[in-house]
């Protein structure tokens, strides 16, 4: 995983800032920057449009066994992540007191299409963005007072760890930055986006027309490209009202208007 640096700078834009770099602070770094070096993630900071900072907290762990947790005060099952490891641990990679550090925890703010444009703007404006992956019960309330400024959940289901969430919070965050999606992304239209009207994506066919007896749609194959997109317009509304009500259009007009 490369450090931040400014090998790509100005080199497509001259109005480009420095790239804006994740930073992702957790007790399983292999983790993390295996996820990060696949995909589009991957090829996002091989082309110099985002780069990822990996920290191991456990690298400030003081004693000689590099202990990062211990049991809670009062008693009770579970161990609680200490609060020095962590608060070191953000301290040495952030740029400006002001950055951004979210936590992972069940406990946070759901997160979602809009949480994600939010920490976007945040991460451009700022240049970066701070995840902590929480682990064990919880991590030391002080730690979360003296660095933590936001606290993001990515649903109602506990995990082993903040890994996955931090990484999909990451992924989300990544393939919005300008340039990252390539057409053949097919950035732009993806469920929930604005484009979208904030509801679902319509079904979609490759090759061949026919595969074990289902065959492709006909207006999919009749070029006509109004007839297309009306039709992919109506099945993505469909969708959304058989699926996702809490997501339809109330008014039918709306999506027309988009
Ligand atoms: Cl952010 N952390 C953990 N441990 N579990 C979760 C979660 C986060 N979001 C949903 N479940």
């Amino acid at each position: 995983m490369s450090r931040p640096d400014d090998s790509s700078v100005g080199k497509s834009d001259m109005n480009s800032v420095a790239k804006p770099i994740i930073k992702i602070l957790t007790l399983f770094p292999d983790m993390v920057r295996t996820v990060l070096e696949t995909s589009i993630p991957g090829r996002a900071e091989r082309q110099g449009q985002v780069g990822y900072e990996v920290v191991d907290i456990r690298d400030f762990a003081v004693d000689k066994h590099r202990t990062v947790d211990d049991t809670a005060y009062g008693g009770g099952a579970g161990m609680i992540m200490m609060a020095q490891p962590i608060v070191e641990a953000v301290e040495s990679v952030r740029e400006s007191d002001d950055a951004t550090v979210i936590l992972t925890t069940p406990q946070g703010e759901t997160f979602s299409e809009a949480l994600t444009l939010e920490l976007l703007a945040d991460l451009q404006d700022k240049g970066e963005i701070i995840l902590i992956c929480g682990h064990y019960k919880g991590i030391d309330e002080r730690a979360r007072e003296l660095v933590v400024n936001r606290e993001v959940s990515i649903g109602d289901y506990v995990l082993t760890g903040g890994e996955l969430p931090a990484l999909v919070i990451a992924d989300a965050l990544i393939r919005r930055i300008d340039g990252v999606l390539h057409n053949q992304d097919s950035a732009g239209n993806d469920s929930f986006t604005e484009s979208r009207g904030g509801g679902l994506d319509c079904q979609w066919y490759t090759k061949p027309p026919e595969f074990r007896g289902l065959t492709v749609p006909d207006v999919l194959l009749s070029g006509h490209h109004g007839n297309i997109e009306k039709w992919r317009r109506e099945q993505a509304a469909d969708r959304t009202r058989s699926r996702r009500p809490d997501l339809a259009d109330p008014d039918p007009k709306d999506a027309e208007d988009r």
